[in-house]
Protein backbone atom coordinates (compact mmCIF):
# COMPACT_ATOMS: atom_id res chain seq x y z
CA UNK A 1 0.00 0.00 0.00
CA UNK A 2 1.28 3.76 -0.60
CA UNK A 3 1.87 5.48 2.42
CA UNK A 4 0.56 8.65 0.51
CA UNK A 5 -2.17 7.81 -1.76
CA UNK A 6 -3.41 4.59 0.00
CA UNK A 7 -3.13 2.84 -3.62
CA UNK A 8 -3.22 -0.52 -3.03
CA UNK A 9 -1.78 -3.23 -5.11
CA UNK A 10 -0.68 -6.72 -5.36
CA UNK A 11 3.21 -7.57 -4.99
CA UNK A 12 2.71 -11.16 -7.05
CA UNK A 13 0.12 -12.67 -9.15
CA UNK A 14 -2.74 -13.93 -7.15
CA UNK A 15 -4.34 -17.16 -8.27
CA UNK A 16 -8.22 -18.11 -7.42
CA UNK A 17 -7.51 -21.51 -6.85
CA UNK A 18 -4.80 -20.85 -4.51
CA UNK A 19 -7.09 -18.00 -2.45
CA UNK A 20 -10.13 -16.95 -3.96
CA UNK A 21 -10.11 -13.67 -1.35
CA UNK A 22 -8.17 -11.78 1.27
CA UNK A 23 -9.47 -9.76 4.02
CA UNK A 24 -7.47 -6.36 4.65
CA UNK A 25 -7.67 -4.10 8.00
CA UNK A 26 -6.58 -0.38 6.79
CA UNK A 27 -5.50 2.25 8.79
CA UNK A 28 -5.53 6.22 7.66
CA UNK A 29 -4.67 9.13 9.94
CA UNK A 30 -3.76 13.07 9.03
CA UNK A 31 -1.16 13.70 10.89
CA UNK A 32 1.64 12.19 14.16
CA UNK A 33 -1.28 13.51 16.55
CA UNK A 34 -4.27 12.69 14.93
CA UNK A 35 -5.73 9.42 16.32
CA UNK A 36 -6.07 7.09 13.07
CA UNK A 37 -9.42 5.42 11.74
CA UNK A 38 -9.29 1.86 10.77
CA UNK A 39 -11.31 -0.28 8.25
CA UNK A 40 -12.19 -3.81 6.31
CA UNK A 41 -10.90 -4.19 3.05
CA UNK A 42 -12.40 -7.51 1.41
CA UNK A 43 -10.65 -8.61 -1.93
CA UNK A 44 -12.13 -10.90 -3.99
CA UNK A 45 -10.39 -12.72 -6.86
CA UNK A 46 -12.08 -13.35 -10.04
CA UNK A 47 -11.42 -16.55 -11.99
CA UNK A 48 -9.82 -16.87 -15.22
CA UNK A 49 -9.80 -20.06 -17.40
CA UNK A 50 -6.11 -20.89 -16.90
CA UNK A 51 -6.75 -24.55 -16.16
CA UNK A 52 -7.09 -26.99 -18.78
CA UNK A 53 -9.74 -29.77 -17.99
CA UNK A 54 -8.15 -33.10 -16.45
CA UNK A 55 -8.82 -36.89 -17.82
CA UNK A 56 -9.38 -39.22 -15.40
CA UNK A 57 -10.82 -41.68 -17.84
CA UNK A 58 -9.67 -42.53 -20.01
CA UNK A 59 -5.89 -41.39 -18.86
CA UNK A 60 -2.58 -42.58 -20.10
CA UNK A 61 -2.70 -45.63 -17.75
CA UNK A 62 -6.10 -46.39 -18.10
CA UNK A 63 -7.69 -46.43 -21.44
CA UNK A 64 -9.27 -49.75 -22.77
CA UNK A 65 -12.54 -50.79 -22.73
CA UNK A 66 -13.75 -54.21 -23.25
CA UNK A 67 -17.04 -54.94 -24.70
CA UNK A 68 -18.75 -59.06 -24.80
CA UNK A 69 -21.42 -59.39 -27.42
CA UNK A 70 -22.58 -62.17 -24.78
CA UNK A 71 -23.78 -59.22 -22.30
CA UNK A 72 -25.49 -57.14 -24.77
CA UNK A 73 -22.77 -54.77 -24.90
CA UNK A 74 -22.33 -54.57 -29.12
CA UNK A 75 -25.87 -53.60 -29.31
CA UNK A 76 -27.75 -50.13 -30.96
CA UNK A 77 -27.80 -47.84 -27.39
CA UNK A 78 -25.47 -49.79 -25.34
CA UNK A 79 -23.49 -48.01 -22.85
CA UNK A 80 -19.84 -48.61 -23.26
CA UNK A 81 -18.55 -46.39 -21.08
CA UNK A 82 -18.48 -42.53 -18.99
CA UNK A 83 -15.43 -40.32 -20.32
CA UNK A 84 -15.14 -38.67 -16.62
CA UNK A 85 -12.27 -35.14 -16.67
CA UNK A 86 -12.41 -32.10 -14.01
CA UNK A 87 -11.83 -28.73 -14.08
CA UNK A 88 -10.35 -26.75 -11.31
CA UNK A 89 -11.26 -23.42 -12.22
CA UNK A 90 -15.05 -21.84 -11.65
CA UNK A 91 -18.17 -21.17 -13.42
CA UNK A 92 -17.56 -21.67 -17.09
CA UNK A 93 -14.04 -22.40 -16.72
CA UNK A 94 -15.01 -25.54 -15.10
CA UNK A 95 -17.79 -26.37 -17.07
CA UNK A 96 -16.59 -29.09 -19.48
CA UNK A 97 -18.52 -30.33 -22.71
CA UNK A 98 -17.21 -34.02 -23.99
CA UNK A 99 -16.92 -35.38 -27.47
CA UNK A 100 -15.15 -37.60 -29.95
CA UNK A 101 -12.81 -35.77 -31.95
CA UNK A 102 -11.19 -38.38 -34.58
CA UNK A 103 -12.04 -41.94 -34.92
CA UNK A 104 -15.58 -42.36 -34.67
CA UNK A 105 -16.14 -42.47 -38.72
CA UNK A 106 -20.17 -42.81 -39.65
CA UNK A 107 -20.72 -42.06 -35.97
CA UNK A 108 -20.50 -46.15 -34.88
CA UNK A 109 -20.26 -44.17 -31.27
CA UNK A 110 -21.88 -41.24 -29.34
CA UNK A 111 -20.93 -39.30 -26.32
CA UNK A 112 -23.35 -37.26 -23.93
CA UNK A 113 -21.20 -33.62 -24.73
CA UNK A 114 -22.51 -33.23 -20.76
CA UNK A 115 -22.55 -36.66 -19.02
CA UNK A 116 -19.31 -37.77 -21.21
CA UNK A 117 -21.26 -40.94 -21.76
CA UNK A 118 -20.63 -43.21 -24.45
CA UNK A 119 -22.88 -45.51 -26.22
CA UNK A 120 -23.09 -47.70 -29.55
CA UNK A 121 -24.68 -45.01 -32.25
CA UNK A 122 -25.19 -47.74 -35.05
CA UNK A 123 -27.98 -48.92 -35.60
CA UNK A 124 -27.43 -52.20 -36.54
CA UNK A 125 -24.78 -52.51 -33.77
CA UNK A 126 -21.05 -52.34 -33.53
CA UNK A 127 -19.61 -55.15 -36.26
CA UNK A 128 -19.19 -58.39 -34.95
CA UNK A 129 -15.70 -58.92 -37.38
CA UNK A 130 -14.19 -56.14 -35.91
CA UNK A 131 -12.25 -56.26 -32.93
CA UNK A 132 -10.62 -52.88 -32.07
CA UNK A 133 -11.93 -49.64 -32.43
CA UNK A 134 -9.11 -46.31 -31.73
CA UNK A 135 -10.60 -43.04 -30.57
CA UNK A 136 -9.23 -39.83 -29.69
CA UNK A 137 -11.78 -38.31 -27.01
CA UNK A 138 -11.59 -34.94 -25.69
CA UNK A 139 -13.01 -32.51 -22.63
CA UNK A 140 -13.42 -28.81 -23.51
CA UNK A 141 -14.33 -26.05 -21.00
CA UNK A 142 -16.39 -23.08 -21.50
CA UNK A 143 -13.39 -20.31 -20.94
CA UNK A 144 -12.96 -17.56 -23.49
CA UNK A 145 -11.39 -18.63 -24.89
CA UNK A 146 -12.39 -22.32 -24.32
CA UNK A 147 -9.43 -24.98 -22.85
CA UNK A 148 -9.23 -28.72 -24.51
CA UNK A 149 -7.82 -31.40 -23.14
CA UNK A 150 -7.79 -35.40 -25.79
CA UNK A 151 -7.23 -38.86 -24.67
CA UNK A 152 -6.58 -42.22 -26.70
CA UNK A 153 -9.93 -44.18 -26.11
CA UNK A 154 -9.29 -47.68 -26.71
CA UNK A 155 -12.70 -50.07 -27.69
CA UNK A 156 -12.06 -54.06 -27.89
CA UNK A 157 -14.79 -56.57 -28.68
CA UNK A 158 -15.33 -59.79 -27.79
CA UNK A 159 -17.98 -61.22 -30.33
CA UNK A 160 -18.00 -64.83 -28.90
CA UNK A 161 -21.06 -66.12 -27.81
CA UNK A 162 -19.07 -67.23 -24.16
CA UNK A 163 -20.15 -65.56 -21.64
CA UNK A 164 -17.26 -63.38 -19.02
CA UNK A 165 -15.78 -65.28 -16.57
CA UNK A 166 -19.05 -64.92 -13.80
CA UNK A 167 -18.24 -62.63 -10.55
CA UNK A 168 -15.25 -60.79 -11.89
CA UNK A 169 -15.43 -58.80 -15.33
CA UNK A 170 -11.80 -57.75 -15.49
CA UNK A 171 -8.95 -59.49 -17.62
CA UNK A 172 -5.41 -59.54 -17.75
CA UNK A 173 -2.86 -58.70 -20.32
CA UNK A 174 0.07 -60.93 -20.54
CA UNK A 175 2.04 -58.08 -21.90
CA UNK A 176 1.36 -59.02 -25.54
CA UNK A 177 -0.82 -56.51 -26.99
CA UNK A 178 -3.17 -58.87 -29.22
CA UNK A 179 -3.53 -61.48 -26.58
CA UNK A 180 -5.50 -61.22 -23.61
CA UNK A 181 -6.31 -64.07 -21.72
CA UNK A 182 -8.99 -64.56 -19.21
CA UNK A 183 -6.77 -65.39 -15.40
CA UNK A 184 -7.69 -69.09 -14.57
CA UNK A 185 -8.82 -68.06 -11.52
CA UNK A 186 -10.55 -65.19 -9.84
CA UNK A 187 -8.49 -62.06 -9.91
CA UNK A 188 -8.59 -59.59 -6.62
CA UNK A 189 -11.03 -57.28 -7.39
CA UNK A 190 -14.60 -56.07 -6.02
CA UNK A 191 -16.88 -55.94 -8.64
CA UNK A 192 -17.39 -52.61 -6.68
CA UNK A 193 -14.40 -50.89 -7.53
CA UNK A 194 -15.95 -50.47 -10.64
CA UNK A 195 -16.88 -47.53 -12.29
CA UNK A 196 -19.44 -48.90 -14.77
CA UNK A 197 -21.35 -52.23 -16.25
CA UNK A 198 -17.77 -52.38 -18.44
CA UNK A 199 -15.06 -54.05 -18.08
CA UNK A 200 -11.69 -51.19 -17.90
CA UNK A 201 -8.48 -52.85 -18.43
CA UNK A 202 -5.16 -51.43 -16.67
CA UNK A 203 -2.91 -51.71 -18.55
CA UNK A 204 0.90 -50.13 -18.58
CA UNK A 205 1.39 -47.45 -21.57
CA UNK A 206 4.53 -49.54 -22.63
CA UNK A 207 2.26 -52.37 -23.78
CA UNK A 208 1.22 -50.09 -26.58
CA1 LIG B 1 -10.60 -24.34 -17.16
CA1 LIG C 1 -8.54 -20.09 -12.57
Amino acid sequence: MDEETGTLRTIRRLDRERQSSYTLFVRASDGPSSLPVTAQVSVTVEDINDNRPTMKFPSTERFVVQLFASRGDLSHGAFVTRLDASDPDEGPNSELDYAVEYGNEGGIFEVDWRTGAVTVAAEEGLDRSRTVYRLVVSASDRGTPPLRTVADLEIRVNSSNLAPPAGQRNIINDNDNDNLIYPSSPIDISTSALKSDVTILFLHPDFL
